[in-house]
């Protein structure tokens, strides 16, 4: 089911289904060599989302800033490779929302309990901003906030289930969104977790 939403946007709902369990039996494999925790903002915030990443390079925050690394900073060691299914699933889904030759390097797990919630923000860590996003969600319902350009542009709600893919490319590569606080509620495969897996190409 293809549902464009925005300029550049493509909401694919329950896209992996039938590939839920496996990508969530990689997750299980990644948070073994590499845990997910909560990461602290340059202010100094603890974040209620737990993150842990997979590919070439990873996403991480500290008291110094936003960045892309290749390294782990918990263990030292280089994040655990991108499983093939990953990879296939971002580049598929990409594919199909008309953004052919994605070639992903990084994928950022994030583990949202009851009461994690990721206030509105905009991803400008990447170095090509023509490269669109791939997010796919796994476990409990999320309400995802979309906004526009800037932080005053108003704000559409939509609500993201297992297995809901989205492609972020084009005009809303740069919009604002954030995920409103999770709320309490169990999923056959995830339990009491919502994970969001985001495609990039970082570097
Ligand atoms: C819209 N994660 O990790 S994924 C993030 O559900 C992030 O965990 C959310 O925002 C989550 O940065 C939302 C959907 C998403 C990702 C990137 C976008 C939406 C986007 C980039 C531009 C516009
Ligand atoms: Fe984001």
């Amino acid at each position: 089911i293809i549902e464009p939403f925005a300029d550049g946007a493509v909401l694919l709902r329950a896209e992996v289904l039938d590939k839920a369990e496996g990508l969530l039996e990689e997750v299980r494999a990644i948070a073994h060599a590499a845990p997910f925790r909560r990461m602290v903002t340059p202010g100094g915030f603890t974040m209620s989302v737990a993150m842990t990443n997979c590919g070439d390079t990873g996403w991480i925050t500290d008291r110094r800033g936003y960045r892309y690394g290749a390294i782990d900073p918990e263990s030292g060691h280089q994040w655990p490779a991108m499983p093939a299914l990953f990879r296939a699933v971002a580049v598929t889904a990409a594919e199909r929302a008309g953004y052919v030759g994605f070639e992903p390097d990084a994928c950022l797990i994030n583990r949202y309990e009851p009461g994690s919630r990721m206030s509105l923000h905009q991803d400008k860590n990447e170095r090509d901003f023509a490269q669109p996003i791939v997010s796919v969600s796994l476990g409990l319902l999320a309400t995802f906030q979309f906004g526009g350009a800037t932080r005053k542009d108003p704000v559409r709600k939509i609500f993201l289930d297992h297995a809901d893919v989205v492609v972020w490319g084009g005009a809303s590569r740069l919009n604002h969104h954030g995920v409103l606080t999770l709320k309490n509620g169990w999923h056959p495969s995830t339990g009491r977790v919502r994970y969001n897996l985001t495609f990039r190409k970082a570097l």
